[in-house]
């Protein structure tokens, strides 16, 4: 991989659009670095040098031969309180994409470089204005497809998991220093009940870090969303129960078996929450090659969903090829449905589902009662709350679990009278994994692949 952002340069000035492409009312233009004002003053008409710091300035933007670009609002920050930590001009100009784009080529005519994606928050974090968490947080935010996602990664930009982790590490500091001394004073000794207070507290930290990474469960499902598959034998009205839930007509609904043959995937929010809705072919003894795609296909997606809705014909009841599908389908996180309660002569009977909802897709009844037993099924111990730090990205999972098997390695060995200067190198690796997570001593790959993943200016 190259490293696109390392080392960095703080003598560089860099610029780019900040606001998406496309036309809207107004665009922003953004330089950070040294020669910032200086790229400013030579392009508008006011008299830049002089502006104080979080000042807005109407005038006319024109290019080095002094044609005219736009009439535009300069903003100026300067030095430590912006937002990367160097001089910052922003252009406000209007919403066309080349009014921008000339905006942004005077810009970089005068011979500064164009911003990589990420670039600015990677000067952020570089200057110390934010951890690597909250960067993150940033592009979070950005990319939130539901409130609940919004909140966390509010939180996460706010410093809450930099705290947490930081509390670890405070904690955990003592602990090493504390093993440390045992080693170079031997003969002083680690008496007893020093050892065990040791273990002790490296146990109530490492049961606070297993309680952190618990949430990545939840974590996940906000930042990810939710894989949701409906199975079931022919003609039980999966297809119905898609369209029901989605409030249109998405996918075919026939009275023939075997209609939908390949999976069907549509988007539906609920609850807050981002939902892939699939809809798959009945599962059953195939009767051509196509549907036996088909099949092969529902059970892929079946495996490899979050939620399953196993949807059953009240009005036919349990057949032997829904026994065959009921072996295969994993029961915590499958919502069994009898669908058709409309109909008559009911044949719904007891099986072996802890979540069961009866409902009827073509008369749209009972739809509330599987918005619950979904919520119920997703958040296994209740949704977060609004003030909840949660683990969200794959990184931060792996750097905790890496802290918290270290911990246990030491803890272990305390138990079993290892000798300290065995277990000083875990309780080290434990701090650097923590560190990791906020940024210290991480290395160039790991920088350059969460900055690369960021917009461009931004
Ligand atoms: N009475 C009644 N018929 C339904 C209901 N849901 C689906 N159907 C009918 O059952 C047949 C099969 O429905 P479809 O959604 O295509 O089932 P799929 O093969 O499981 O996708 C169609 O004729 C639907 O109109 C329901 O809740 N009540
Ligand atoms: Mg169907």
């Amino acid at each position: 991989m190259e490293f696109i952002h390392h080392p960095y340069q703080p003598n560089e000035t860099i610029a780019a659009i900040a606001t998406p492409p496309g036309e809207g009312g107004i665009a922003i233009i953004r330089i950070s670095g040294k020669n910032a004002i200086d790229v400013a003053a030579k392009l508008f008409s006011g008299n830049v040098h002089s502006f104080k710091t979080h000042t807005l300035h109407l005038g006319t933007f024109h290019n080095l031969m002094f044609e005219p670009i736009d009439e535009v609002l300069l903003a100026v920050m300067l030095g430590k309180r912006s937002f990367t930590g160097e001089n910052t001009v922003e252009i406000h100009c209007h919403g066309g994409s080349l009014v921008a784009r000339k905006v942004l080529e005077a810009v970089l005519s005068t011979g500064i470089r164009a911003a990589r994606p990420g670039e600015f928050s990677f000067k952020a974090f570089m200057n110390g204005k934010v951890d690597l968490t909250q960067a993150e947080a940033i592009q979070e935010l950005i990319c939130a497809k539901n409130e609940k996602a919004l909140e966390a990664a509010g939180n996460q930009l706010r410093g809450k998991l930099s705290g947490k982790i930081s509390y670890f590490q405070k904690e955990l500091t003592p602990l090493v220093a504390t093993l440390e001394a045992w080693i170079d004073f031997p003969e002083e000794g680690l008496e007893f009940t020093t050892m065990e207070e040791l273990c002790e507290k490296l146990e109530s930290i490492c049961k606070d870090m297993q309680k952190l990474l618990d949430t990545f469960h939840n974590g996940k499902i906000l930042h990810d969303g939710i894989a949701l598959c409906l199975v079931g034998c022919p003609n039980v009205g999966k297809s119905s129960l898609m369209n029901a839930l989605l409030d249109k007509e998405r996918a075919i609904v026939s009275h023939i078996p075997g209609t939908t043959r390949d999976i069907v995937e549509d988007h539906l929010r609920l609850n807050g929450l981002n939902f892939k809705l699939l809809d798959t072919a009945g599962i059953r003894e195939a009767v051509d090659l196509i549907e036996c795609e088909g099949i092969r296909r529902s059970k892929e997606a079946m495996f490899g969903a979050d939620l399953i809705l196993f949807v059953l014909d009240a009005s036919v009841g349990v057949t032997s090829e829904d026994l065959n599908l009921m072996e295969l389908l994993p029961r915590e996180k499958t919502i069994a449905i009898w669908n058709k309660t409309d109909l008559p002569d009911s044949q719904i009977t007891s099986i072996d589902f802890p979540h069961t909802v009866h409902l009827s897709a073509k008369e749209r009844n009972g739809l509330e009662l599987l918005h619950k037993e979904i919520d119920t099924v997703v958040w296994k111990k209740g949704p977060p709350t609004r003030e909840e730090i949660l683990i969200t990205t794959l990184r931060h999972k792996e750097a905790l679990s890496a802290a918290i098997d270290s911990c246990r390695k030491v803890i272990q060995g305390l138990h079993l009278g290892t000798s300290p200067e065995f277990l000083t190198s875990d309780m080290r690796q434990m701090l650097k994994d923590l560190g990791i997570i906020i940024g210290v001593n991480v290395t160039e790959t790991i920088l350059s692949s969460i900055f690369s993943q960021f917009c461009i200016g931004k």
